[in-house]
């Protein structure tokens, strides 16, 4: 049966799609919606048409699960012209989202009526891709070219009261919104000539008389495009629409479209977007599980941690109860929450009145006791294994029977943690990443013993906080800590043997990482984790923490910083590399490019290969939304994983060998990356 319907209201047709779960617009429905619209030209008692989606969206865009598969006709582009071209007026009756392809079918309708919930928008750049149906050159003549250029470039949506100011949309509808739409379509049917988006062009205007506006747009998002092919593509695409006539402009987002769609951003693009929702697939559990219910979460610390994680439940609405050993401290951090909030409502993203319900969730206190009324309980306090056991030994003693007790270690063996109670099944580790209330990953460790619905709650308060959450095994650093390991080290040793930190971060940078190994450790702080004996120094790094070079927050680390945190070269770290280098007997070499990818880039995919032969993830894809969400890697190549697959990995194992004696005698080649090379399979599949 076709996902698309028809039925009559009086002198209306009403178009209905039934696809879920997004109504996609996959062939079969690109076909009805020809279908429809030839009924509705063929019959003389059609007055006017309303599009109407069932379920939970309208449509939210072209099914991406049809991407590099042979098209079959209709395609979108011809049904989007199919649309305009209707002899009777097309309405179209927007909820829940009007994506991409969603948005160029209410484009091509002649009118848009929407609820006011909705949202619509091109979210294309985000896969890799530009609006290839008409939607770089229709939605500028609609909102005008600034809008376009925002919506087209960033993939941002926009609110339908938003969309309602800019002629978007034509009718906020509350109440019944086919009721609405038909009534609409009732007082629209006779009007002529039947607006068409793409034979308007009054508002292309603005930016006739002033094309500097792109280059304007393209120096003001320098920062936030770089590295990536789509934004430029859907720039040059809206330029096409001011500067030439419809028919040629829709030509050149054709070329553009085709050109990004066959590159290797978009496979990597549209690989995530599945990878991000396959992340949330617990394997190994029973289908009927059922997550405990979680009323009221507990934190254990008040430092950085501690806030951020209880901020996150907070703006979700959920109660928090959070525990200090000193006034002080308690009033510290709960303090820096609030400025936290402050800040965001400051910037206009959230109100005065949902700062202060947020904070009225919370509950402060140095009373221990008062977590047994918590149904989860998250403990952040100082890394460090005797330290945990005790709490959760405490904890064991006091916490509800039910209550979900874990722990947010980034290196720990949750194992260990979970022996220190009676109560295993209840334990596992909820790794955030910092800062907690605003990095999107949240790492689930899953111990030995922990319980199936313990993992589902997990997974489900997940996306309740809006984090992506990936399932880790149990091992010294999970997944993104654990392949940072061999990064650090050879980048370490990459210094004695003749790079620069500036050498080694740029290699990085270039790759397209937000920063380099050194600029991480001195936005982090280099003493993190550091024994604190001044007068053991064993290494470089021991060296510049007894030094107190910290890093950024000591305005000197790897890099000398001035008071603006600019960083600068260090002359005296290079003296201590120096010191190294001599006391180690190392001769100082020219260090290539290439060599640093191979050591620092390459040994990570070999540690994410060994994480999978483990099984402590799940799959490759998790791998990879770990890296994209956890540390920037960037999403263009679409995680460690994936990107080994389009370097080859029989070139991994290759530049690997080539590195091999100066990887240490700790270094060795994972089983499954080299099986995998030498049956020219792939990791991700
Ligand atoms: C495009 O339109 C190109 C055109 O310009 C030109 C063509 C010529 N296709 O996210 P959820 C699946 S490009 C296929 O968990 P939510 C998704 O995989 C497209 N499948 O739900 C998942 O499957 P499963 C532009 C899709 O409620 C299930 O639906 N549009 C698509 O949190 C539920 O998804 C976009 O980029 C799709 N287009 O969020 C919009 N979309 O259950 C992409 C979703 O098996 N979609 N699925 O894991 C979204 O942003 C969100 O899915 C949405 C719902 C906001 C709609």
């Amino acid at each position: 049966m076709s996902p698309i319907t028809t039925q009559r209201h009086g002198d209306i047709l009403i178009v209905t799609s039934n696809n879920p779960p997004v109504n996609a617009l996959g062939h079969a429905v690109r076909e009805g919606l020809v279908k429809a619209m030839d009924e509705a030209d063929a019959d003389e008692t059609v007055k006017a048409v309303v599009v109407i989606c069932e379920g939970n969206t309208f449509f939210a865009g072209a099914d991406i699960s049809e991407f590099g598969k042979p098209m079959q006709m209709p395609m979108l582009p011809m049904v989007v012209d199919r649309i305009e071209a209707c002899t009777k007026p097309v309405v179209a009756a927007i909820h829940g989202t009007a994506l991409g392809g969603g948005l160029e079918v209410a484009l091509a309708c002649h009118y848009r009526v929407a609820v006011p919930d909705a949202k619509l928008g091109t979210p294309e750049v985000k896969l890799g891709i530009l609006p290839g149906a008409g939607g770089t050159q229709r939605l500028p003549r609609v909102v005008g070219v600034p809008k376009a250029l925002e919506m087209v470039a960033t993939g941002n949506p926009i609110g339908a009261k938003e969309a309602h100011d800019l002629g978007l949309v034509d009718r906020l509808i509350e109440g019944d919104l086919t009721q609405h739409a038909v009534a609409f379509a009732e007082e629209v049917r006779d009007v002529r000539p039947i607006p068409r988006s793409s034979e308007r062009d009054d508002k292309l205007a603005e930016a006739r008389a002033n094309p500097a506006l792109f280059d304007e747009f393209r120096k003001a998002n320098a920062k936030k495009f770089r590295g990536f092919d789509a934004p430029e593509a859907t720039i040059k695409a809206v330029e096409a629409a001011v500067a030439k006539p419809y028919a040629e402009g829709v030509l050149d987002e054709r070329r553009l479209f085709m050109e990004l769609m066959t590159g290797t951003q978009a496979r990597a693009q549209q690989y995530f977007f599945f990878a991000e929702r396959k992340a949330s697939k617990i394997e190994g559990l029973p289908e009927d599980t059922k997550p405990r219910d979680i009323k009221r979460v507990g934190v254990i610390g008040a430092g950085t941690m501690g806030g951020g994680i209880s901020m996150n439940f907070l703006s979700a609405g959920i109660p928090v109860t959070i525990v200090e050993m000193e006034q002080a401290a308690l009033d510290r951090g709960t303090g820096i929450m609030r400025k936290n909030y402050e800040a965001t409502a400051s910037k206009g993203k959230v109100t005065a009145e949902q700062v202060e319900g947020a904070m009225g969730l919370l509950n402060p206190t140095l009373d221990f006791g008062t977590l047994a009324e918590c149904d989860l309980i998250i403990e952040a306090v100082f890394e460090n294994m005797d330290v945990k056991k005790d709490v959760f030994t405490r904890l064991d003693k006091i916490a509800k029977p039910g209550a979900i007790l874990a722990s947010n270690t980034s290196y720990l063996n949750i194992d260990e943690i979970a022996a220190a109670t009676s109560r295993p099944q209840d334990v596992l580790g909820l790794h955030f990443f910092s800062p907690a209330n605003i990095m999107k990953l949240l790492e689930i460790v899953r111990g030995a013993k922990t319980a199936p619905d313990v993992l589902v709650t997990a997974m489900q308060l997940a996306k309740k906080i809006r984090k992506v959450a990936v399932v880790a095994g149990v091992c010294y650093g999970f997944i993104g800590n654990r392949m940072l390991i061999p990064r650090q080290m050879q980048a370490m040793q990459l210094l004695l043997e003749g790079a620069t930190p500036e050498q080694v971060d740029k290699v990085h940078v270039e790759f397209g990482m937000p920063m380099g190994p050194f600029q991480m450790a001195d936005l982090a702080g280099i003493d993190i984790g550091w024994h604190r004996d001044p007068n053991r120094i064993e290494n470089i790094r021991d060296k510049l923490c007894a030094m107190e070079r910290w890093g950024q927050k000591k305005g000197a680390g790897f890099y000398d910083y001035d008071d603006k945190r600019r960083p600068s070269p260090s002359p005296v770290v290079a003296e201590v590399i120096e010191e190294f280098r001599q006391k180690a007997g190392i001769e100082k070499r020219e260090i290539t490019d290439q060599e640093i990818m191979e050591r620092t880039i390459y040994t990570m995919v070999n540690e994410g290969a060994k994480i999978l032969e483990e099984g402590m993830a799940q799959r490759a894809s998790d791998i990879d939304v770990v890296w994209v969400y956890g540390y920037g890697w960037p999403v263009y190549r679409g995680g460690p994983m994936f990107w080994a697959d389009t370097v080859g990995l029989k070139e991994i194992v290759a530049g690997l060998e080539r590195q091999r004696e100066r990887l240490g005698s700790d270094f060795s080649l994972s089983k499954l990356l080299t099986n995998k090379a030498e049956a020219g399979e792939k990791l991700t599949r």
